[in-house]
């Protein structure tokens, strides 16, 4: 079983609550997301994920899919 990492991804682009869901379930939604929670004031996605099965990279990309900026 390999350690569950935590990062804080900077997020940009984001209006409202529609926006922040958006990212939430774009990192939800990949394998190996635990958990996705976006803070929409501080513009920040705090990601729970497992680094065997994804890099911070995809993260990211997953963001920019949704039409979004990842920092
Ligand atoms: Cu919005």
């Amino acid at each position: 079983m390999s350690e569950i990492k935590k990062v804080e991804i900077r997020v940009t682009g984001m209006a409202c609550a529609g926006c922040s869901g958006a990212v939430e379930r774009a990192l939800s939604g990949l394998d190996g997301v635990k958990s996705a929670n976006v803070d929409l004031a501080r513009k920040i996605a705090y990601v729970e994920y497992d680094p065997a099965k994804l890099t911070l990279q995809d993260l990211k990309r997953a963001v920019e899919r949704a039409g979004y900026k990842a920092a």
